[in-house]
């Protein structure tokens, strides 16, 4: 079979590019014949600061999001990650595997970090072992991610291929693919067409919330950056125009047209028309996510006991190849 692994840190509001990137594409891959198991990554979010109430209502909002968007417990594991304790004990094997030379290369790394390296918790610098952790503790084949995690995704399996080599066992570990598909695998900020989309912008006008209400969603949108030409007809118009770009990629996506059909339909409109247009769709199409979300928000207990029948079932999965690594390292297991 084929089973696909991917995470969502519970950092804050999910935004646009989470949900076009990556939860409403694992919630379609439930429908087709993959085994799927999504992780609301706990741990993950800790590599920077959290407040523990914050970090806690994140959690739940972040599984309410993934239910409000379709996912469906009884077709798929939805736990989150502290809960199934394995991963945290991969991850320290795996970061006896993972080179100090491969870490310095990631640019998500250096992204966050900034100019104060010295400041930044240990924990971010490590956070791709424990991906990798994540990924290879279910033997996971598939990972769909956003187009900023690849290189992440490209790390697993070095840490999988070194792991198999070191301790000549060729086919442990498999070597996990990346799926990056669709229109939407990197959704930009609205005010900086060249950053992408993301939770922990400090402008909150830079993305667009699935919380947000229509004002909010319209508001965003009509301020959204722009050049003055009017969109293009064909896509070698949107060359060198990101913010273009971006506001034609997102309508392309919530409407499940290509880009190509959507400049066929407003090519050579002015922004001021076309701006309402995207508003429109895009109120139409989070404002029942929303709606759910909040809906199932009023049941807290409900959303941690689907929680935790799915670490019960994601650690099922998990003992036996972790008892199986521990075995192949050497450690002695007397109980
Ligand atoms: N802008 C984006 N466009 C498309 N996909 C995106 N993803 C994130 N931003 C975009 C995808 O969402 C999934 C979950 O991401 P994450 O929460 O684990 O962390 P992230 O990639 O670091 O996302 P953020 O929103 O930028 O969070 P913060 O600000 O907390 O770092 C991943 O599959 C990712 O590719």
């Amino acid at each position: 079979t084929r089973r696909i692994f991917s995470g969502v840190q519970p950092t804050g509001n999910l935004t646009l590019g989470n949900y076009l990137g990556a939860v409403k594409r694992f919630v379609e891959m439930q429908d087709q014949d993959w085994q799927t198991i999504y992780c609301v990554v706990d741990l993950h979010a800790i590599t920077v600061w959290q407040d523990p109430e914050q970090l806690r209502r994140a959690t739940r909002e972040l599984a309410a999001a993934f239910l409000a968007c379709g996912l469906d417990p009884a077709r798929s594991i939805l736990f989150n990650q502290s809960q199934v304790p394995q991963h945290a004990q991969l991850a320290w094997i795996f970061n006896c595997v993972a080179r100090l030379g491969w870490l310095n290369r990631m640019t998500q790394f250096k992204d966050k970090a900034g100019k104060d390296r010295e400041r930044v918790s240990t924990g971010l610098y490590v956070y791709p072992n424990l991906m990798a952790a994540d990924i290879l503790l279910y033997h996971a084949t598939h990972v769909p991610v956003g187009e900023d995690q690849k290189q992440h995704v490209e790390l697993t399996r070095d840490i999988a291929a070194k792991f198999n080599n070191d301790y000549g066992v060729p086919d442990f570990f498999p070597m996990p693919e990346p799926v990056i598909e669709g229109t939407a695998t990197r959704v930009m900020s609205l005010r900086d067409g060249t950053k992408k989309m993301s939770k922990s912008d400090p402008s909150d006008m830079s993305r667009i919330n699935l919380t947000d209400d229509a004002d909010a969603i319209s508001q965003k949108i009509r301020k959204a950056r722009t050049d003055p030409e009017p969109l293009p007809s064909e896509m070698d118009g949107l060359e060198g125009r990101a913010e273009a770009r971006n506001l034609v990629n997102i309508y392309a996506a919530l409407s499940g047209l290509s880009p190509e059909a959507v400049l066929a339909e407003h090519g050579g409109k002015a922004f001021s028309e076309f701006k309402p247009a995207l508003a429109d769709l895009t109120v139409a199409s989070i404002s029942p996510i929303s709606a759910k979300m909040r809906e199932l928000m009023g049941d807290v207990a409900e959303i941690d006991r689907i929680l935790g029948r799915g670490a019960d079932q994601a650690a099922e999965i998990a003992e036996p190849i972790l008892a199986k690594t521990y075995e192949i390292v050497g450690m002695v297991r007397s109980r």
